[in-house]
C-alpha cells in the first residue's frame, strides 16, 4: 500500500487529491511542519530533503518531490498523458510549477531561506508575492479555452489547484483570473477534491 506524507495546505495536497481520487487504499500520514517534524531523524529517513510530499511505495522505498511523485501516480492511475508531445508539455508545466511558481511563493512564507538579515524580509516577501502573482496570471493564460491543463483531467490539475489556494491565502485578487477561477469551480465539483479540501481545512 502507498503511504503519503503530507501537511494541510501544502503542495502535498496535489498528491493527496490524486490518491483520494484513485479509489486505491492508501495511508495518509500528516506531518507537523510547524512543529518541525520534517527535520526529525525519523522523517529524514523518508525524505532526506525534509519536505512534504513524500510517498512510501508498496516496496517500502520512499519517493520525494512533486516532479517525481505526480508523474508516478499519474501513470499508476491513468492520469498522465500517453502521447509523447502531450507528455513533454506536462513535464514543461510540472517543471514551471515546481521550479518557478512554488519558489516564488516560498519567498513570501519563508524569507529566512533567502537572507539572514531579518530587516530584508519585508522586501523579499513583497517581491516574492509580486512574482508569484505574475506566475498566477501566466497560469490563467495557460487555461484560456481549456477545461484542464492537459487534454483531459490529469495530475497537473490538482497541482495547479494548489497554487490557486495559495493565491487565496495571500489575499491576491484571484477572481480577476477568470480562466483560473472557472478551473477552481470545476475542481471543486470533484468529490475527491471536496474531501481533501475539508480534511486539510482549505480556504478556497
Ligand atoms: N521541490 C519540492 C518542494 C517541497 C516543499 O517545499 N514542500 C514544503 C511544503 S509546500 C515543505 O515541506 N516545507 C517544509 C519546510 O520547508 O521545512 C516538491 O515540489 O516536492
Amino acid at each position: 500500500m502507498l503511504t503519503l506524507y503530507y501537511a494541510p495546505g501544502a503542495c502535498s495536497m496535489a498528491a493527496h487529491i490524486v490518491l483520494e481520487e484513485s479509489g486505491e487504499k492508501y495511508e495518509p500520514k500528516k506531518v507537523d511542519l510547524a512543529g518541525g517534524e520534517q527535520r526529525t531523524e525519523a522523517y529524514l529517513k523518508i525524505n532526506p530533503l525534509g519536505r512534504v510530499p513524500a510517498l512510501r511505495l508498496d516496496s517500502g522505498e520512499p519517493l520525494a518531490e512533486n516532479t517525481a511523485i505526480l508523474p508516478y501516480l499519474g501513470k499508476r492511475f491513468d492520469l498522465w498523458p500517453k502521447d509523447a508531445l502531450a507528455e513533454a508539455k506536462a513535464l514543461w508545466l510540472i517543471g514551471f510549477f515546481a521550479s518557478s511558481v512554488h519558489p516564488a511563493h516560498a519567498h513570501v512564507g519563508r524569507p529566512e531561506r533567502y537572507t539572514a538579515d531579518s530587516s530584508a524580509f519585508p522586501g523579499i516577501k513583497e517581491a516574492g508575492l509580486k512574482t508569484f502573482h505574475g506566475y498566477l496570471k501566466q497560469i490563467d493564460g495557460v487555461l484560456a479555452n481549456r477545461e484542464w491543463f492537459s487534454d483531459s483531467y490529469s495530475v497537473l490539475d490538482p497541482y495547479g489547484f494548489v497554487f490557486y489556494t495559495w493565491g487565496v491565502r495571500r489575499a491576491l485578487p484571484m477572481g480577476e483570473l477568470k480562466n483560473y477561477t472557472a478551473f477552481r469551480g470545476r475542481m471543486l465539483k470533484r468529490a475527491a477534491v471536496g474531501r481533501v479540501v475539508e480534511d486539510e481545512k482549505i480556504k478556497v
